[in-house]
């Protein structure tokens, strides 16, 4: 059995892998203000709410998220969303899951150029994303 340490190694290989995949949340795609091609700006100062979509793909069913356990902000630990809803926002055949976000809820400041967001899928899985933002208004 020549083949024998050559298996072994593979196996090995396979196993750190699964230990790296099990420590790391998965990378997922999100959008501020899904459809709205303008820019990706948000004014804490003025209230209101913005919708922040996390985008379905191939290799994540946004449908398995756990709207209750996403925080989005400049950590991903700051707000909740006090509603989501499941849609096709960018019309590309995955479901989508939409989420609406009060802006002060967010905790921006002017020195904040990226906003988080994790969350736990209803399975128990870690996932994460991040996208630029233009925080305007508190000059
Ligand atoms: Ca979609």
């Amino acid at each position: 059995m020549s083949k024998g340490p050559v298996r072994g190694t593979v196996l090995a290989a396979c196993a750190l892998s699964a230990a790296a995949l099990a420590a790391q949340a998965q990378r997922v795609s999100i959008e501020i203000k899904p459809g709205d091609d303008g820019p990706k700006s948000l004014e804490p100062g003025r209230g209101g709410m913005v919708p922040v979509a996390i985008l379905g793909s191939p290799d994540f069913d946004a449908a398995s998220g756990d709207p209750e356990s996403v925080r989005l902000g400049p950590t991903g630990t700051e707000a909740a969303a006090f509603r989501s809803t499941l849609e096709d926002v960018d019309r590309d055949g995955d479901v989508d899951l939409l989420l609406l976000v009060r802006v002060p809820d967010l905790r921006l400041t002017c020195e904040h150029t990226e906003l988080r967001l994790a969350g736990k899928t209803v399975t128990g899985d870690d996932f994460e994303g991040a996208t630029p933002v233009q925080v305007t208004g508190c000059e």
